[in-house]
Parts: C-alpha cells; sequence; structure tokens
C-alpha cells in the first residue's frame, strides 16, 4: 500500500500539473472512470482521502459523495465549477490560482480589442485569398485614442486590462458593484456603462448572479459603433441576443474568449464575420499554466501540512 496521501483528481486538466501530483500523492484519476467506477472509488476512499484537485470551471458532483472531503484545490481563478452548497454542507475549503494569470490574460482581451477594431483576422484573410492584389486596399478600421472602455467587472485581471489600455490611449470606465478607490469613472449600473462605452468588455466571473447580464439592453446601449469583449465568463452573455445584434449592426463588432457552452460555439455567432472567436486562451501561455499548476501543488502542501493556504478562496 502507497504511505502517500490520497488525492483524487476530479477533472482533467493542465497535464504537467496533473503528471507532478502523480509524483507526489497516491492520485485517484476520477475523469477516467464510468460513473459505477466513480462511485466505488469514493465509497472505497470515503475514510482515507480529504483532498480533490479540480479544474476551476468544472469539478466533477462525485466528489461531494466522499464524506471525508475536506479540501478541493482547483486549478483556475473562476471557481463556477464547484457547487458551493455541497461545499459548505461538507466544511470544504477551497483555493483558486489568483493574480498569477492576469498578464496572460489582460493580454488577450488587448489583443481582442486591436483585433476586432483594426479587422486584424479579416485583412490577413484579405492577403491570403489575394483580395488585396486584385481590389486593392483593406477597408479601415477604427482608432483607439480619445475613446472609452468600459469595464464591467473591474477586478484583478480588469485592473491589468486597464493598465495596459491607457497608454493605447483609451479612457476607463467601470462597473462593479462596489465602487473602488481607482483613478476610473464609475458608473452605477451595466446599462450606464454600456450607454458611455465605445468598448464594453465584461471580465465578470460566472454562476447565477451574473448569467445573461450581457442581453439585447445592454448591446443596444452600447450602440452601432460600439464593441463587446468577453474575456469572463460565457454565461454572462445571451449569446443568442449577441448573435442579433451582430448581424443586425445594433453593434459594430465583438471579441470572445469564452462561450455560454463550451468547447461548442453557437452557429449563430460563428456566421458572424464581425466577430474574433477564440478557444478560451486567455491563460494559455506555457509560463502562466505552469505558474497556476504550481499555486495547486502549494496550495495542497499547505493543506496536507496543516499550514494557511496561499490562495483560499472564501466563500462563507
Ligand atoms: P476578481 O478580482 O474577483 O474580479 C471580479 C470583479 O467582478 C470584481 O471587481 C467584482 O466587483 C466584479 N463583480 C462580480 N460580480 C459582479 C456583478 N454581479 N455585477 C458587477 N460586478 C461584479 O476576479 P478576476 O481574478 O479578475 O477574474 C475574473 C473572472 O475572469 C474569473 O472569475 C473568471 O471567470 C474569468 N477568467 C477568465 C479567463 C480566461 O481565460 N478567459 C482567465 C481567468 C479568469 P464587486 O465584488 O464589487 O462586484
Ligand atoms: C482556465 C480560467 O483555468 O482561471 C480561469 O478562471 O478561465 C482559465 O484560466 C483555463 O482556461 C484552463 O483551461
Amino acid at each position: 500500500m502507497s504511505e502517500l496521501p490520497n488525492l483524487i483528481i476530479a477533472n482533467q486538466f493542465h497535464p504537467e500539473t496533473v503528471a507532478k501530483l502523480d509524483g507526489i500523492y497516491n492520485t485517484h484519476h476520477l475523469w477516467t472512470l464510468n460513473p459505477q467506477e466513480k462511485l466505488a472509488l469514493v465509497k472505497t476512499l470515503k475514510d482515507s482521502c480529504s483532498a480533490v484537485a479540480s479544474a476551476s470551471w468544472s469539478c466533477d458532483p462525485a466528489v461531494y459523495n466522499l464524506e471525508s472531503l475536506k479540501f478541493i484545490g482547483c486549478f483556475g481563478v473562476g471557481v463556477d465549477g464547484v457547487d458551493f452548497d455541497k461545499a459548505a454542507d461538507l466544511n470544504v475549503r477551497v483555493s483558486n490560482t489568483p493574480d498569477v494569470l492576469n498578464d496572460a490574460v489582460a493580454d488577450i482581451a488587448i489583443a481582442l480589442i486591436l483585433g476586432i477594431t483594426r479587422n486584424i483576422i479579416n485583412a490577413d484573410a484579405y492577403v491570403r485569398s489575394k483580395s488585396w492584389q486584385i481590389s486593392g486596399p483593406f477597408e479601415f478600421g477604427q482608432g483607439l485614442q480619445g475613446k472609452t472602455l468600459g469595464i464591467l467587472g473591474l477586478g484583478r485581471i480588469g485592473e491589468a486590462i486597464a493598465e495596459r489600455a491607457l497608454p493605447l490611449g483609451l479612457k476607463i470606465a467601470y462597473h462593479n458593484r462596489h465602487e473602488k478607490k481607482v483613478p476610473y469613472s464609475y458608473l452605477s449600473s451595466i446599462d450606464e456603462l454600456a450607454s458611455n462605452s465605445d468598448i464594453l468588455l465584461c471580465m465578470l466571473p460566472g454562476g447565477a448572479e451574473t448569467k445573461h447580464l450581457i442581453n439585447e439592453t445592454v448591446l443596444r446601449k452600447l450602440g452601432p459603433d460600439g464593441y463587446f469583449i468577453n474575456v469572463g465568463r460565457g454565461s454572462s452573455v445571451d449569446e443568442s441576443a449577441l448573435a442579433r445584434a451582430l448581424s443586425e449592426g445594433q453593434i459594430a463588432g465583438a471579441g470572445l474568449d469564452v462561450y455560454e457552452n463550451e468547447p461548442r460555439v453557437p452557429d449563430a455567432l460563428l456566421a458572424q464575420s464581425n466577430l474574433i472567436l477564440l478557444p478560451h486562451i486567455g491563460s494559455a501561455t506555457e509560463q502562466t499554466r505552469t505558474a497556476m499548476g504550481q499555486l495547486v501543488i502549494d496550495n495542497l502542501d499547505a493543506y496536507f501540512a496543516k499550514e494557511p493556504l496561499l490562495t483560499e478562496y472564501h466563500y462563507r
């Protein structure tokens, strides 16, 4: 029998980190099992396993059948994959991986802003299809200088985006539930933020409270010259309303990194040419994913050593 502590790995995430965990713990790869095998494993481990490592955006509900569960170490900052009612019932502590991904995600947000306002993807296609040779110069894009970037969800990542946007000549406005001590204009509602933004960027967490906050009304307030960017969670956006807004010219364009039912993207969005679609790559650099994985490992170390967690997610 292994002397190493048991650790259930609920979902497949960052293979490099999972391989490291395999070397530190007696790991059980829950996602490789069928439903009966999952329940059998959880029953077998019910008195001998108290920790789970999981993707933050998805955590197999079978783990809540583990009566001895006391800790879930998440890979990712947005913990919408955790069932906090069940976690609270079991008195489970949760950690996530904030801050180490701010730069990578903020970079992707800026890439989407520049990409859609300068029409970069269609411009690339224009060269490859030889349209440049045949039809002449490409259409003009929109400059950013003096425009307003409205950030919905000005938290850790939102602030990193604002820092990058200022040197591009953008003014910053934002909406959170609570006003912050920052040198940016606070607007007290999403509608007001949309009305006052040239580019509306959503950096909200997922979950019931933010579901479909970006709807037809908000997009209409953004207006026909406005751009919408989403790097937070797809569940915050009514994707049918967004597809309609794009096809009917209610807004000028959009850039998305996240979707409501990943990895599926609605056909109505795929059909839009004034839209850049990325496959949830905000934090996807070698360096950032390694740093996120190290934080998962460090939180597990701290949990087993009965020391304070490095980045506990306080949900109560
Ligand atoms: P954070 O620091 O907690 O920031 C979230 C901000 O949203 C806070 O300022 C919060 O302010 C605001 N907020 C929350 N609920 C709100 C609501 N109902 N209405 C208005 N504002 C609200 O989180 P973060 O580290 O910046 O990460 C934000 C999210 O980005 C994550 O939860 C995750 O879903 C997503 N994410 C995506 C990627 C990617 O690859 N695309 C990568 C990392 C993270 P108040 O509390 O004052 O409302
Ligand atoms: C994911 C994210 O973790 O941290 C988050 O909340 O959305 C991302 O960093 C990443 O997509 C892993 O696949």
